[in-house]
């Protein structure tokens, strides 16, 4: 995808919320993208993304980085009162192993989404090749999400399951500021990272159903506007 496409700087969760981080510190960085997650496995053996290297140092993990880069800048995403803390930090979390998970189901296994987003995985490979790479990826997710619990009752109760997350969150949500109160933590950017995901044209049941929830979608705007990179 192209950097800013649909607002986002990434279609990975977890690249979207070091990103929006890095932003809200103020820190410089430099971004190294490479077509596959494990083309920084050098840096990550795991040979996932996000990884940071701060002074040649790599950090693996979105939630590391956020750790890190408390250490690095005189602001910060985290509550003084440490059970407002460990609550912000229970919801970035929730993010990551919950609602990051039906991200690759809505875009690679629901066949109302996978013809919108087939090319983003196979780009930089030649034509003749693409269709037989889009469906060998897309095996293999096929085969890797069917032995998780989110798809073990099949697609539908995937969905039913979501829109029942999204009724709990909105019925969390505040209608002013941010998740843990007036300052932006890391339950807000944990959170919306996760769900602004599936707030976008390749997704559209899922953007339908995240915008009827209002107060939701008023806050995932709010957060938006506080950490979108503009320049
Ligand atoms: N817990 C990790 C998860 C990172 C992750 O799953 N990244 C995906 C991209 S969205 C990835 O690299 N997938 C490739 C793989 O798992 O092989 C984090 O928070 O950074």
């Amino acid at each position: 995808m192209a950097d800013g496409e649909y607002g986002l700087k990434s279609l990975s969760p977890f690249c979207e919320k070091a990103h929006r981080a890095l932003y809200f510190h103020k820190l410089d960085y430099i971004r190294n993208h490479t077509g596959r997650p494990s083309g920084h496995k050098q840096y990550n053996p795991a040979g996932q993304v996000p990884v940071l290297l701060i002074d040649g140092q790599p950090v693996p993990d979105s939630t590391a980085i956020l750790i890190r880069l408390e250490e690095l800048s005189d602001k910060t995403l985290l509550p003084a009162d440490p059970a407002e803390c460990g609550e912000a930090w229970t919801w970035e979390e929730f993010g990551d192993s919950v609602i990051a998970q039906y991200i690759p189901v809505a875009r690679w296994l629901d066949e109302r989404h996978w013809p919108l987003n087939k090319h983003y995985y196979s780009q930089g490979v030649p034509k003749p090749l693409k269709s037989f790479i889009e469906n060998l990826v897309r095996k293999n997710v096929g085969k890797a999400y069917a032995k998780r619990d989110v798809l073990k009752q099949g697609m539908d109760a995937a969905w039913a399951e979501f829109e029942r997350h999204l009724d709990n969150l909105e019925a969390r949500v505040p209608a002013t500021g941010f998740w843990m109160g007036d300052a932006l933590t890391v339950a807000d950017i944990g959170l919306f990272s996760c769900i602004q995901e599936l707030r976008i044209p390749t997704t559209p049941w899922h953007r339908d159903r995240i915008n009827e929830r209002v107060t939701l979608a008023g806050w995932l705007d709010r957060v938006d506007a506080a950490t979108a990179d503009k320049h």
